[in-house]
C-alpha cells in the first residue's frame, strides 16, 4: 500500500497555495481550468514496444530505433492494447488523446501491406475513441518493413521502394482524415522517417532532392486542416545512420515553411546538449503550429520515459512565456521495455502534465517586469524562488478534481492491475 493524500489535506495544501501564488498574481483557479483544455497525445507504442499487429511480426526491426528489455505481458492485439490504454487514462487527470501508427491496424489477420491501409482498418479504434470521447492522432510506419531494409525509403533510389513509400504515406493522410472526420477534431498526421547512413556519404544531395519531391507527391492533394494536420519531424542520427540523416532539422524547417506544413520536434533528436525549448519561439515566428515529440534521450536517443527533468520543464515554461499554449501540440515519444509498461507511461504523462502545470503556474510578468527594467540579478532571483512556489498542491488538487489519486496512490491501482491482467499474458 501506497500512501493515499487525504480529500481535507488536499484542500487545506491548496487553499495556502491558492494564497502564495495569489500574492504573485497568479489564480490558481483560473490555471487549474486552463488545465483542462491541454490535451497530452499518448503513443500508443509504448504498450507493445512499437511491435504492432501485423501478422508474423514480432518486435520492432530497423528504422534506427530500439526498445530494449523484456518486462513480461506486453500487449498482444489491440484489444489488450485498448484495455492497457484505459488503465492508464484511467489514472491521469485530464482528457487526453491517443497517438496512433500505420502497424495498429486492424486488419483480422489477413496480410494486408501498408500501400494497401484504409480507414476501415482503423474502425475498431475509431469506435473506441469515440466511446470513451477522446481524439485520434496518426503516423505512417516507415520502418519495420523489408522495403525499408536498404536504410532508405521516400529518398531511395529506387522507384519502386520509393512509389511504395509514397503510396503509404498517401494511405494513411486518408487514414487521419478519416479519424479527423469522425472523432470531429484535427488528426495530426506525423511523418518520420528512418533514411540516412552509417557511413560518409559521396552525395548528400540527391537523396535530399529525391525526399523533397516524394514529399511534394505526397503533399500535392490538399486535406481540410479541420480533419487533419500534416507534420514533419525531422532527426540527427540514428543506429545505422549515424554520419547522415536525410531528412535533417534544417531540411524539414525549410519544407514545413515553404509548403506550411507543421514541424515536429522530438527532444532526443538533437545534440545530446542542445535544447529544443530555444527552438519554440523560433519555429513559431515561421510556421502556424509546432508538434513537440517529449522523450528523454540518455546519452543519444534512446527514447527514456519522460520525467520531470530540466529539459522537459524549460520546453513547458518556453511554450507558457511565449504564450503559444494554443499554438502547439504535446506528444509523447518513448518506449522502455524494461520497466512495466502501465507504470512507464503513467508517469511519462504525469510528468509531461506536471511540467505544463508548473510552467503555467509561474508568475512571468513578473519576471518580464523586471527584465524590462533591466533588473538581471532580481530576474534571476525569482526564477530561483519560483523554483519552490508550492505547485505540487496545486497538482494534487488537479488530480482530485479529476477523480485521479494524488501522490503515488496510482501504483496500488497498476499492481492489482498487472497481477491480475499484465503479468498472467505468456
Ligand atoms: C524516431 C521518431 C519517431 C518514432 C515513432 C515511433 O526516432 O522519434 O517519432 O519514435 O514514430
Ligand atoms: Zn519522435
Amino acid at each position: 500500500m501506497y500512501p493515499k493524500i487525504s480529500t481535507n489535506l488536499i484542500e487545506e495544501n491548496y487553499e495556502s497555495a491558492k494564497e502564495i501564488y495569489g500574492s504573485y498574481g497568479i489564480d490558481t483557479e483560473g490555471v487549474l481550468e486552463k488545465m483542462k483544455l491541454i490535451p497530452i497525445s499518448v503513443h500508443c507504442w509504448q504498450g507493445d514496444d512499437v511491435t504492432g499487429f501485423e501478422p508474423g511480426k514480432e518486435s520492432l526491426s530497423g528504422g534506427g530505433i530500439l526498445a530494449t528489455g523484456n518486462f513480461p505481458g506486453k500487449a498482444r492485439n489491440a484489444d489488450e492494447l485498448r484495455m492497457d490504454l484505459e488503465k492508464v487514462f484511467s489514472l491521469v487527470p485530464g482528457k487526453h488523446r491517443l497517438n496512433l501508427h500505420a502497424i495498429y491496424a486492424e486488419t483480422g489477420g489477413k496480410q494486408v501491406d501498408r500501400d494497401e491501409l484504409q480507414p476501415e482498418h482503423f474502425s475498431g479504434w475509431i469506435k473506441w475513441a469515440k466511446k470513451n470521447k477522446i481524439g485520434l492522432d496518426f503516423n505512417p510506419t516507415v520502418f519495420s518493413h523489408p522495403l525499408a531494409d536498404s536504410g532508405f525509403t521516400l529518398s531511395s533510389k529506387d522507384s519502386k521502394v520509393r512509389n511504395f513509400w509514397i503510396r503509404h504515406v498517401r494511405a494513411s493522410r486518408k487514414i487521419a482524415m478519416e479519424m479527423g472526420k469522425q472523432l470531429k477534431s484535427p488528426c495530426i498526421n506525423n511523418l518520420w522517417i528512418p533514411d540516412g547512413s552509417k557511413d560518409l556519404p559521396a552525395d548528400r544531395m540527391t537523396p535530399r532532392k529525391i525526399l523533397k519531391e516524394s514529399l511534394d507527391t505526397i503533399y500535392e492533394e490538399k486535406l481540410d486542416p479541420n480533419y487533419i494536420l500534416d507534420s514533419v519531424e525531422s532527426k540527427l542520427f540514428g543506429i545505422g545512420s549515424e554520419a547522415f540523416v536525410v531528412g535533417s532539422h534544417e531540411f524539414y524547417m525549410g519544407y514545413a515553411v515553404e509548403n506550411k506544413l507543421m514541424l515536429c520536434l522530438d527532444s532526443g533528436h538533437f545534440h545530446p546538449t542542445e535544447d529544443i525549448s530555444d527552438k519554440i519561439s523560433s519555429v513559431l515566428n515561421f510556421t502556424d503550429r509546432l508538434l513537440l515529440h517529449l522523450s528523454r534521450g540518455v546519452r543519444w536517443d534512446s527514447d527514456h520515459v519522460v520525467t520531470m527533468n530540466d529539459q522537459i520543464l524549460s520546453i513547458a515554461l518556453e511554450v507558457k512565456r511565449s504564450k503559444v499554449l494554443d499554438r502547439v501540440h504535446f506528444a509523447l515519444d518513448f518506449f522502455d521495455a524494461s520497466i512495466n509498461r502501465i507504470i512507464a507511461w503513467i508517469i511519462g504523462i504525469r510528468a509531461a502534465l506536471k511540467s505544463i502545470l508548473r510552467a503555467i503556474l509561474e508568475p512571468t510578468e513578473i519576471l518580464i517586469e523586471v527584465e524590462n527594467e533591466g533588473k538581471y540579478g532580481e530576474r534571476l532571483a525569482l526564477m530561483e524562488e519560483f523554483k519552490s512556489l508550492p505547485f505540487g498542491a496545486v497538482w494534487d488538487m488537479y488530480c482530485l478534481q479529476n477523480n485521479v489519486p494524488a501522490g503515488s496512490a496510482w501504483l496500488d491501482d497498476v499492481e492489482e492491475y498487472s497481477k491480475n491482467i499484465i503479468l498472467v499474458r505468456k
